[in-house]
């Protein structure tokens, strides 16, 4: 797909600041250093477009952009980042529920989680709040480029073993790298078909 216009819009820290819900919106959460501002940029085909660092915790309110003119990709920040104190941790995990429960237009919610590390118990436990909330998410396995595909199946094999100790059936899933630009078009593919769909609905109910 091609991206003609990708404009930063606002960073939002909480519900309130975000921009009015009348487009279709996509998030990306996962803890720090993920890569989530790297994938953002991949997708968009930008490389600076939302903040990355080799820091953790660099990404702290909700940063919108306006992609098309057409859809909001929201860069939010990561979760469990030790460093921060207690209270903001906190504060920031009310905020990003109230987000994620009353955001009316957000049609995807994308996790984010390491394909190098063995199943951590933050993205587990994470993932199946979302469930409970009922919230619409996929998982998107980052930094394929850094390890062998043997390497990474086992680990996200092993993930999925621990999601299946929870769930019934596997959440959609994707496999990225935002160096080999592995899964952007997978990810693209999807968020243009979801889109789609929203628009119809928008259709129906006027
Ligand atoms: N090799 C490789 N490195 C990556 C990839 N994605 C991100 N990185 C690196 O990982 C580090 C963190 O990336 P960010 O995109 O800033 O991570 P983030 O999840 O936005 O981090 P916070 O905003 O701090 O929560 C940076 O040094 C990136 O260059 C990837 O697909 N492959
Ligand atoms: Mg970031």
């Amino acid at each position: 797909m091609l991206i003609e216009s990708a404009k930063f819009t606002i960073s939002a820290a909480s519900l309130k600041d975000c921009p009015k819900g009348d487009l279709p919106e996509y998030a990306f959460i996962g803890r720090s250093n993920v890569g989530k501002s790297s994938l953002i940029n991949t997708l968009l085909q930008r490389n600076e477009l939302a903040r990355t660092s080799s820091t953790p915790g660099k990404t702290i309110t909700m940063n919108y952009f306006l992609i098309n003119e057409d859809w909001y990709v929201v860069d939010l920040p990561g979760y469990g980042y030790a460093k921060r104190s207690k209270t903001l941790r906190s504060a920031w995990e009310k905020s990003l529920w109230q987000y994620l429960k009353s955001r009316e237009n957000l049609v995807n919610l994308f996790v984010l989680v390491d394909s190098r590390i063995p199943p951590q118990e933050k993205d587990l436990t994470f993932i199946n709040e979302l469930g409970e909330a009922g919230i619409p998410f996929s998982i998107v396995y980052t930094k394929l480029d850094k390890l062998k595909a043997i390497e990474a199946e086992e680990n996200i094999k092993q993930f999925e073993a621990k999601l299946l100790e929870n769930w019934e059936e596997l959440p959609s899933s994707f496999q990225t790298s935002s160096v080999s630009k592995l899964g952007k078009e997978e990810l693209l593919k999807f968020i243009v078909k979801h889109s789609k769909n929203w628009y119809q609905d928008l259709q129906r109910k006027l």
